[in-house]
């Protein structure tokens, strides 16, 4: 078993000399102000949430776009600082970004073109010229900002997301001496829904600028190559999974990511979440009610929100029996709010929340609690572990952590998970209840199956769900990651010591 030791020694065996540097967009802890006191909190971000533990494993370098409004007051002159805070294990190198860069390079490329063109959610995305010109200019500072901390030694560079796919190649260009791994944290499309991206032929040559690209599934994988297969002069091996452009070869593998299990199932059965677990059941006076359901989400239109309470709706229609002894809360953190399309979906849910709570409302009962705001992670802990059942219904997603954080929390060995096949943990969370979010009467039944199974059925299927998660935990994922990409490099240079 894959464990936080485990890779630390994977790392001090395997990386000698080398420095390790991660590079994301999001920062996996940023400061805010509140009113004069600055405060340090860790985004709702699937990414961050998993990488976090590696680096506190691992150590090094987290270079990543300071966004917190009082950033820049806790960093020393080369905008470092050490995280977490209370306790340092690694250094946060932070990126600062004009307001129009961020306009077009995080809002613009990567949020209105590069996300809804990789999930399929029917959302349309939107190419512009100018945006892609920031997006390619963000890459290139970004790349000033690792050659900086590689400082002309040899590193070995974890890129991840959509947001870099330039970056590989400026990095190497500045940096000789490194390796470059990049993980792609969301779906990749079939290569007919990419085929009208106008810069596909860049990204694509981009990407190949790593020695190895990461998928969640084997699916989006295969979908790669035959993107590159189809798009671009290179060979592409089918077998070996490689790809190879300009002489050069990027391993391409699937890597399923996951949750620092045994961290969670600790802090999940801590004192501090049995206290919050009492303030949240005398707060919305949680004792009335047999059940209650949960969802978490960053709030996007990929995570199917809206047909989840049209399936609450629906199944008090079937179901009006269950009135009032049950109750849905909604955890929704917005993101990405200055796109139309995401200030479209929260004022969605705000009516719909509004009309289904007017609908079923009575003796001051409401189906849905609606937590609009980023919760502490000592909250969602609480949440997890109050649930009957948690409800992930997303139209598309990599992975989704919100289904494998449930599972770890549950060390009761009770809960049920109803989950999308859309995502990338249905296929390894096969005791959950799969369900097509689409199909709002599928969704209502699969609540109605929650509410009523045995307590010996909902034990059989959360053991089996944990042993999974327990195994394929977060370690494992990065010590496979940096295996493929070691033993790579290895192969090469023992190819080079043959006659
Ligand atoms: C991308 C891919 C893939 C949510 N609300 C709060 C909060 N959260 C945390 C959850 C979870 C994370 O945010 C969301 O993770 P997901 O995996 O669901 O989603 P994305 O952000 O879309 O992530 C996804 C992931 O990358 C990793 O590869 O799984 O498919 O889309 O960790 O707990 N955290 C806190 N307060 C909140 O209110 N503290």
């Amino acid at each position: 078993m894959w464990t936080s030791d485990n890779l630390k020694k994977l790392i001090s065996d395997q990386l000698g000399d080398r420095r390790f540097i991660i590079v994301s967009n999001r920062e996996p802890y940023l400061h805010v102000l509140q009113g004069d006191e600055i405060r340090c909190q860790q985004p709702a971000s699937g990414l961050t949430a998993a990488l976090d533990p590696v680096m506190q494993a691992c150590g090094g370098t987290w270079v990543a776009h300071g966004s917190g409004d009082a950033d820049r007051m806790v960093v020393d002159e080369q905008a470092h600082v050490r995280v977490p805070p209370h306790d340092p294990k690694y250094l946060l190198r932070r990126v600062w970004l004009t307001k129009e860069e961020e306009d077009g390079y995080y809002y613009g490329f990567a949020n209105e073109a590069l996300w809804p063109l990789c999930h399929i959610a029917y959302t349309r995305p939107t190419f512009n010229e100018a945006d892609w010109q920031a997006y390619v200019a963000v890459n290139r500072k970004f790349a000033d900002a690792v050659a900086e901390e590689v400082g002309g030694q040899k590193a070995f560079i974890f890129i991840q997301d959509y947001h870099f796919t330039q970056l590989s190649r400026l990095i190497k260009a500045r940096c000789p001496n490194t390796m470059t791994a990049q993980f792609w944290h969301i779906p990749w499309p079939n290569r007919e829904a990419f085929r009208i991206c106008p810069w596909g032929e860049e990204i694509l040559d981009g990407l190949l600028g790593n020695d190895l690209l990461g998928f969640h599934l084997q699916h989006h994988a295969q979908n790669f190559m035959d993107t590159v297969d189809r798009g671009i002069e290179a060979k592409v091996d089918y077998e070996q999974l490689r790809i190879t452009r300009g002489g050069r070869q990027t391993l391409v593998r699937p890597f399923p990511i996951s949750v620092d299990f045994a961290r969670s199932a600790e802090e999940a059965r801590g004192a501090d979440v049995a206290k919050e677990m009492q303030r949240l059941t005398q707060l919305f006076g949680l004792k009335r009610y047999e059940a209650i359901g949960l969802g978490v989400d960053r709030i996007d239109y990929t995570k199917g929100i809206p047909e989840r309470l049209h399936a609450i709706d629906r199944f008090l229609q079937r179901h009006p029996e269950h009135a009032k002894r049950f109750v849905f809360i909604q955890v929704g953190v917005p993101s990405r709010v200055h796109i139309g399309s995401y200030q479209a979906l929260n004022d969605r849910l705000d009516t719909l929340i509004e009309e289904i709570n007017w609908r079923h409302r009575s003796d001051g009962w409401q189906p849905i609690v609606y937590l609009k705001e980023h919760q502490p992670r000592t909250t969602l802990l609480a949440l997890y572990r109050l649930a009957r059942f948690a409800l992930v219904s997303s139209l598309h997603d990599g992975m989704n952590l919100v289904a494998k954080e449930f599972v770890a929390a549950r060390d009761d060995e009770d809960g049920i998970l109803i989950l999308s096949p859309f995502t990338g943990a249905a296929r390894e969370l096969t005791d959950a209840l799969l369900v097509n979010p689409y199909a709002a009467d599928h969704l209502a039944q699969a609540i109605h199956q929650a509410l009523t199974m045995s307590a010996d059925e909902r034990r059989r299927r959360m053991q089996r769900l944990r042993q999974t998660v327990r195994e394929y935990n977060i370690y494992r994922w990065a010590g496979k990651v940096l295996s493929a990409l070691l033993s790579f490099e290895f192969k090469d240079e023992l190819l080079e010591r043959l006659p």
